[in-house]
């Protein structure tokens, strides 16, 4: 955002952008935004009278904001098919936590979307993170939706990429306050191109019409958007001390096609990744019934699984024991309900490598 108090507040007119709710758009604050610079706990008065959540309250694509004010607020937006989150971040050097811990739980509430950080200075102009930045990357890098953080703040260009878990984050700085006219209308257009899995960043000046073309302004960022959708929660359980097997069912698989799952353990302030799995399904899908199947231990030791059911309609269990290759098994034969919910029982065999159970629908 502009270092202005002063500011013309832009219109957004229907009639000039063609959309109905013309451009989408959100701010993050500048530390001249706040009364004191750089400092998130002085006022930001004038900001929230002309962007406050009063002026985004109507718009379909405001998400909305942390805490009393819209310091820090979110979009969500759509295009070609593809869903994203845009969290704006206030300017704050420490980073509050609280204002962090919103934004990580939004970017897991929205797993399903691609996320985007916005937030008033992230990275410096020699490429290393600011302090805030650092703390961005830092607390948000495991949400596997994450892929981009845009900033501005100190006058120049400069972008860096980072890889944790195998998911890539590229942070791009772009700010153009030091040129002539306070920048002559320089501003970035990030076109997504999900056939060549690229993000192609353009720098165009209104005033000029013209493109700045050398390596720092106008490059490529390679962005695998052929997975069809960041990853989505399949299951989740708590009070797990004592848990020695747990499952969850997949709904929804497509046929012929391949996923990646793994599995996040925390005790609230430690997080713990397993590997990442992939398999494939096969020509018609297992598990695609909308249910959630429960294992449980009983008390002879053997394993129980039970799934919510329909009477009269043909369940089967099945397993594998490798998840990338061979199939499912079938292991229940067919099983008939007659109540609400049906239970299948099996003995564990400590001698039979570890088994993975789904439940088949079968008539
Ligand atoms: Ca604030
Ligand atoms: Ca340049």
């Amino acid at each position: 955002m502009a270092a202005r108090h002063e500011r013309h507040v832009p219109k957004e007119d229907p009639l000039t952008t063609l959309l109905t709710e013309g451009i989408p758009y959100g701010i993050a604050v500048g530390n001249h935004d706040q009364a004191v610079a750089g400092s998130p706990d002085s006022a930001t008065d004038f900001y929230n009278q002309f962007f406050g959540e009063a002026h985004f309250a109507g718009h379909d694509y405001y998400g909305g904001h942390y805490g009393t004010n819209n310091d820090n607020h979110f979009q969500l937006f759509s295009a070609s098919g593809l869903d994203f989150i845009i969290v704006h971040i206030e300017f704050d050097p420490a980073q509050d936590t609280n204002v962090l811990n919103w934004a990580d739980a939004l970017l897991k509430q929205y797993s399903d979307r691609r996320a985007i950080i916005v937030s008033h200075f992230i990275l410096a102009i020699g490429g290393n993170f600011g302090p805030q930045g650092q703390k961005l990357y830092d607390g948000l890098k495991a949400n596997p939706n994450l892929f981009l953080m845009l900033c501005g703040h100190e006058p120049g260009e400069g972008r860096r990429s980072d890889t944790f878990d195998g998911n890539v984050v590229h942070t791009v700085l772009a700010d153009f306050q030091g040129r002539t006219n306070g920048g002559s209308g320089f501003l970035r257009t990030l076109e997504f191109s999900p056939s060549n899995n690229v993000i192609r960043v353009k720098t165009y000046s209104p005033t000029f019409d013209a493109f700045e073309q050398d390596a720092n302004s106008e490059f490529t960022l390679d962005y695998d958007m052929s997975r069809g959708g960041p990853l989505a929660r399949v299951g989740t359980f708590t009070d797990i001390c004592t848990a020695t097997n747990l499952a969850a069912a997949w709904s929804g698989l497509a046929a012929n096609t391949t996923y990646e799952w793994f599995a996040e353990v925390t005790d609230g302030d430690t997080t713990t990744r397993s590997a990442c799995w992939r398999f494939t399904t096969g020509t018609s899908a297992v598990a695609s019934a909308p249910f959630r199947l429960s294992l449980t231990r009983d008390v002879a030791g053997n394993i129980v699984l039970s799934w919510p059911t329909t009477v009269g309609t043909v369940y089967e269990v099945v397993y594998r024991e490798n998840l990338v290759e061979g199939g499912w098994a079938s292991l229940s034969g067919e099983l008939s309900s007659s109540a609400s919910m049906l239970s299948w029982t099996t003995p564990i065999d400590a001698s039979s490598p570890p088994r993975f159970f789904a439940v088949r629908q079968v008539r």
